[in-house]
């Protein structure tokens, strides 16, 4: 399997994760989907990473769409077998990925000219950071983890999401209004998948 991907994406290093907890070995290829020369609109008509490609020549995107195939190539299981055990697993995935669109389009907002920039588009992104925060910590309660006791797809979406804000968006501090979530990224981060696959210094 090849993974094509750029260093700093979340929805990359979500997968990043997802492999390396199931132990699957993959190549890596860095292209960054902005410049210029990129080749990713080759493996993916939408111009964005991560895309898979697989050992049988299919390639797969984006990110849900790869960690629900990667699934079936082994390893620990990160989502429950039964369809409709899997939702509630599959919704704390679009939340926090939806976090990480909102921060990604916040970030892209503010990289703009400062007279062109919309000032209004940002505090709309952020305010999803914020609401998508406070539901991330309704549903992580009384519990150990997203997926109660074992690391599952959940928990890894959910920590990419949070480490892309400290990458990105450190002033939001999240960890301060969010002391359950603290605890439990500290926990998760400490993993050698989390720890291996952090963005390089911006
Ligand atoms: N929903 C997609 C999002 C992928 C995505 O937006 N990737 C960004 C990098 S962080 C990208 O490639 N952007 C290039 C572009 O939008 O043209 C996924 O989960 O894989």
């Amino acid at each position: 399997m090849k993974l094509i991907l750029s260093l700093t994406s979340p929805y990359a290093r979500k997968i990043r994760i997802v492999l390396a907890e199931k132990a699957l070995p993959y190549a890596q290829e860095v292209d960054i989907p902005w410049l210029a020369e990129t080749s990713v609109p080759d493996y993916n008509p939408l111009g964005k990473v991560p895309a898979l490609i697989a050992d049988d020549g299919e390639v797969w995107y984006d990110s849900p769409v790869i960690a629900e195939y990667l699934e079936t190539q082994g390893g620990p299981a990160l989502l429950p077998a039964e369809r409709l055990a899997a939702l509630p697993v599959r919704q704390t995935e679009a939340l926090a990925d939806g976090i990480t669109d909102a921060a990604v389009a916040a970030f892209l907002e503010s990289r703009r000219p400062a007279e062109q920039q919309d000032a209004a588009s940002i505090a709309r992104q952020l305010t999803k950071i914020r609401r998508g925060l406070a539901a991330l910590e309704e549903r992580l309660g009384q519990r150990k983890g997203f997926g109660g006791n074992d690391l599952n797809l959940a928990d890894i979406a959910v920590g990419c999401a949070l480490g892309y804000l400290d990458f990105r968006f450190p002033q939001i501090d999240w960890r301060s209004n969010h002391l359950p979530l603290a605890s439990w990224a500290a926990q998760v981060f400490a993993r050698p998948s989390f720890a291996d696959s952090l963005p390089p210094p911006a």
